[in-house]
């Protein structure tokens, strides 16, 4: 294996003489490793997922383009260090910024920010305000960013009536033991179907604005430094045109779960309200003169969606036999189901106090 990584890594036009490859990271969709080479410089090398993603040379363009309005905002406003606020991409010798190997393949390079990490479960509220705020940053980077010069790299991504087919067929075809497990679960989310509808239909009317959005903003996409302050948002291959409630609504379902979203025991499963003000603080600090009134009126409405969302297509991946998430033991997508409905709930019992605490900046 390293030898075959030391060869894709040679593909790219970089500096360094290639010394060892690791597994790195936590992220569900690309095989993500660490170069080290005989330099100060390390290297991130991603087999990307051709199963997700069917046009690879267009989504390296939106990235790159995405990184590139973000670096000359960095250097108009004269912020220092700024290699460690974007993803800096490598080309080939042909100048693509992907290298296709033999059995079709697709690998990326990027340049390792240095001494960064990111969370997959929050420890505590000040981190939950640091995110908060690397993501309202973030959208007021990406805020001028224009629609489009992008591709949709997923269709129909966060679109509840494509989500329901989805778990429509999946339902059809599925084992009649994980339709059985299942049960419960989907009596229960199928209760938010219709009213989970509203925000698409606003969108639809043009009562929401269509903005540019990450529309995969679990914490650990965010790189924070050493002192847990924020670098930069990574994982752009979602960046497409969507509403503010799907990043700020999935930030908050992935970073105000007390035991995150992997954890084996849906009992420990809280949401963390002070995690949940602090974010929201740090977010809007950073964002909120960008939004209509409208946007910030409804956006708890972003929260409910996002975390159903994921609840069905978790649920949707048992059914339909694991192929999308990867799993660790035969039952991983349905124990992911049952945390999600479980946070689902929690969000439901407080919900005059999120939506209460969110019209303070409107
Ligand atoms: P996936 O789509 O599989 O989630 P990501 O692009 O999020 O892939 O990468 C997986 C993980 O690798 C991230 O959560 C992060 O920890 C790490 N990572 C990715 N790119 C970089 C980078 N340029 N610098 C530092 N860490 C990175
Ligand atoms: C995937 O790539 P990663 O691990 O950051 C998924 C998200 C889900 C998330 C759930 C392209 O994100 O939509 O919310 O898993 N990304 C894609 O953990 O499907
Ligand atoms: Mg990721």
């Amino acid at each position: 294996m390293t030898e075959q990584i030391k060869k894709i890594y040679e593909q790219f036009e970089c500096s360094g003489k290639f010394v060892s490859a690791q597994p790195y990271g936590s992220g569900h969709i690309n095989n993500t490793y660490l170069v080290k080479v005989d330099e100060e410089a390390e290297y991130i090398l991603q087999r990307l997922n051709t199963n997700v993603f069917k046009d690879i040379p267009k989504l390296m363009q939106n990235k790159e383009r995405v990184c590139q309005h973000i670096r000359n905002k960095l250097l108009r406003s004269g912020v220092g260090d700024i290699t460690r606020r974007y993803i800096t991409y490598y080309h080939t010798a042909k100048g693509k910024p992907y290298y296709k190997d033999y059995d079709g393949n697709y690998w990326t390079l990027s340049l390792f920010i240095k001494g960064s990490k990111s969370y997959d479960v929050i420890p505590n509220a000040d981190i939950a305000y640091q995110i908060g705020s690397g993501l309202g940053e973030f959208e007021n980077r990406i805020a001028d960013f224009d629609a489009t010069l992008l591709i949709e790299t997923i269709p129909l991504f966060h679109n509840v009536p494509r989500r329901l087919n989805d778990l429509k067929n999946a339902i059809a075809k599925a084992e009649p033991e994980r339709l059985e497990r299942s049960r419960e679960l989907l009596e229960y989310l199928s209760r938010f179907d219709q009213p989970m509808l509203e925000l698409q239909r606003m969108r639809d009317e043009g009562i929401l604005p269509l903005c540019v959005t990450h529309n995969d903003t679990k914490a650990n996409n965010l790189l924070l430094d050493a002192n847990d302050k924020p670098l930069c948002m990574i994982d752009l291959d979602t960046v497409m045109p969507g509403l503010v409630h799907y990043d700020f609504g999935d930030a908050i379902r992935s970073a105000c779960n007390a035991a995150g979203e992997e954890t084996r025991d849906e009992n420990e499963v809280k949401f963390k309200m002070d995690f949940f003000e602090a974010f929201t603080a740090g977010f809007m600090e950073k964002a909120r003169n960008q939004f209509t009134y409208k946007e910030k009126k409804t956006l708890a409405q972003g929260i409910t969606l996002m975390t159903y969302l994921q609840a069905v297509r978790f649920l949707t991946d048992y059914l339909d036999g694991d192929h999308y998430y990867p799993t660790e033991y035969p039952e991983h997508n349905l124990q992911r189901t049952k945390v999600q409905t479980r946070l689902l709930q929690e969000i439901e019992r407080n919900y005059d106090h999120i939506n209460g605490f969110i019209q303070q900046y409107c």
